[in-house]
């Protein structure tokens, strides 16, 4: 059987194409900042449809919408509370049906987001589960008493001694039964017992139900989390104490025992016979290498591809997300081409900077004030280059930066306002050191409304949007952008067109030039076409680099995001400020 990503979903690789979403391009709609349609200033699936003809220039191929289920909308809808339904505040299962339609008409798949690790705790499961001891669901979920010896409600009587992602203790005494319950992100965010096969099975009927309704695949929230590492007697042990009362969880909670096995499984009882148009991505934090190849090995039937942690974690200091350090270019590019080379053989990468969940990349990797067109599209060339499947996250396209909030109460984000909680009430940061660190590691900056014009909120809505316009969205928006050839909307349309059009950019091998160069990222591209040679300047200063794999002196430019070509002299090219370039080798001087 072969391993070869390009006969991926191995059960149909009758003839050896290449599946098809090793040419594809993906958008991720964060609905509620996207567009809205009825002035409630949150975005919803009409304004979707007002917004449909941006993604066909774009030209991509796939849209990945973040959830738009029932929800009371904690962790703004990523606890959902009914997986068959459409949340009012974004319309109703005919507006997404229409949605699909429109989609599908135009050539654009449709994937949602898949969050099965965890419901909301107003799911009627849960509301089920926690109804009584020996309610039927109570095992749905995981109930755990107090910690030997201790009083339920104790500091310290939680189960374990694990920490949720979003600050505080992975679990939650609920009095009525005198149980916690567990919550590897918000507290009402309880997680599903995937040892259950009674929950295994409702969440595969469910997916089954939305194949049948016409969607395109799923991205799979946390999917690497749905296994836990359980005893015989249902024990679960502690964490290595890592800030004073509480333990990392991750050795019993990621990529657990059962986990692949759970999503063979999966497979078997959702995906067997309708394998081949589907598009099916884990998001795996904590995943190595070594995961990615089990997750999307096609022989092993779990998943297409994966989106790896380790390169937006480079930037992290000791306090993580809310602590980024300059970026270590030599790190990034070894992280890269350790995912590039690792699953080339056997396996596929979903190639991002940017998501709901990250800071704007052209203000956390670039220069978003000076340089902010030739950085973004600096960007967009070196990560559109690599092997793997590229996902633009919605306002990418256009160079959105950071929203640079300056007040607390400009945040929204549970992680974010847990955060300063945390930290204001231990007197960790100062209200100014919180603003700080926000500011930089937030992920609201990246959830601000999608800026399509200059008006008063950016396009995006005539009422009050949930969450402030970014101010720049005077000059940085749709309109501005598509009236530019060298904005950085149309560069993102070059770039996938190149990928639609290119074999060598969609299945070359890839090889880092020059790693050790501490300020430009240069790889090469080969295999069944001209060898490409693709530098980016990570600086505002000139850079010298030596051209590998083509001759510059013949090759032919197919991307860069200056007027004119860098100098080259005896086959070293200065390339300037955040400049970016594709080299191709001409025919007979290779
Ligand atoms: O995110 C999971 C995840 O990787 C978390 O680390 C997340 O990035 C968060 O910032 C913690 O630092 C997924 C979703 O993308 C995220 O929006 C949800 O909040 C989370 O799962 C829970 O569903």
């Amino acid at each position: 059987m072969s391993h070869d990503p390009k006969t991926a979903s191995a059960d149909i690789a009758a003839d050896d194409t290449p599946a098809w979403w090793t040419g594809a391009v993906v958008y991720q709609i964060y609905p509620r900042s996207f567009q809205d349609s009825d002035g409630d200033g949150v975005g919803d699936l009409r304004g979707v449809l007002r917004r449909i003809d941006h993604l066909v220039e774009l030209g991509v191929d796939v849209v990945w919408f973040s959830p738009i289920y029932r929800s009371p909308q904690d962790d703004n809808g990523y606890d959902i509370s009914d997986y068959r339904d459409v949340d009012p505040l974004f319309g109703t299962l005919a507006d997404l049906d229409e949605v699909i339609v429109a989609l599908h008409e135009r050539g654009i798949r449709v994937v949602m987001d898949l969050v099965v690790n965890h419901t909301s705790d107003e799911h009627p499961w849960f509301a089920e589960s926690r109804s009584s001891r020996d309610s039927p669901r109570r095992d749905w979920y995981w109930w755990r008493p107090a910690r030997e010896g201790m009083a339920a409600g104790a500091p310290g009587a939680e189960p374990t001694n694990w920490a949720s992602a979003f600050s505080g203790p992975a679990w939650e005494l609920d009095e009525a039964t005198g149980e916690y319950y567990l919550h590897l992100f918000s507290r009402k965010q309880p997680d599903l017992n995937w040892e259950n096969p009674d929950v295994r099975a409702a969440v595969y009927d469910m997916m089954r139900w939305w194949l049948d309704r016409g969607v395109d695949g799923f991205r799979m929230d946390v999917i690497n989390l749905i296994s836990k590492v359980v005893g015989a007697d249902g024990s679960l042990a502690d964490g290595v104490v890592v800030d004073g009362r509480f333990g990392d969880s991750r050795l019993q909670t990621v990529n657990g025992p059962r986990l692949h096995e759970f999503l063979q499984e999966m497979h078997r009882e959702v995906f067997e016979g309708r394998r081949e148009a589907l598009l099916l991505v884990g998001e795996t934090p904590g995943a190595t290498v070594e995961d990615g190849r089990l997750f999307t090995d096609p022989s092993r039937r779990e998943l297409d591809m994966v989106f790896t942690f380790e390169h937006v974690h480079i930037d992290h200091g000791p306090g993580g997300r809310f602590d980024l350090r300059p970026l270590d270019l030599r790190e990034l590019k070894a992280t890269m081409a350790r995912w590039q080379h690792g699953l080339f053989d056997a396996g596929w990468n979903a190639l991002y900077w940017e998501n709901h969940d990250q800071p704007r990349s052209v203000s956390r990797f670039g220069d978003d004030s000076a340089y902010r067109r030739e950085s973004a599209t600096m960007l967009a060339t070196v990560l559109h280059l690599h092997r793997g499947t590229p996902y633009v996250y919605q306002g990418e396209e256009l160079g959105m930066t950071n929203a640079h909030l300056r007040e607390l109460s400009d945040y929204r984000d549970i992680e974010s306002l847990r955060f300063a909680a945390e930290a204001r009430a231990h007197g960790r940061l100062t209200d100014e050191q919180l603003v700080e660190a926000l500011g930089s590691g937030s992920r609201d900056n990246s959830r601000t409304p999608v800026q399509w014009d200059a008006t008063a909120s950016a396009g995006f809505t005539t009422g009050t949007p949930w969450i402030g316009v970014n101010p720049n969205h005077v000059t940085v928006n749709a309109e501005v952008e598509r009236a530019d050839p060298a904005s950085v909307f149309h560069h993102y349309r070059r770039l996938i067109a190149l990928r639609h059009d290119d074999p060598v950019v969609r299945l070359g091998d890839f090889a880092l030039v020059a790693p050790d160069h501490p300020r430009v990222y240069a790889f090469t591209r080969s295999g069944e076409g001209p060898t490409l040679f693709v530098a980016g300047n990570f600086s505002g200063d000139p850079q010298n680099i030596e051209v590998d794999g083509v001759d510059p002196a013949y090759a032919e430019l197919v991307i860069g995001n200056y007027d004119d070509r860098p100098p080259v002299a005896s086959g070293v090219m200065t390339l300037r400020p955040w400049e970016a370039v594709v080299l191709r080798a001409a025919p007979h001087h290779p």
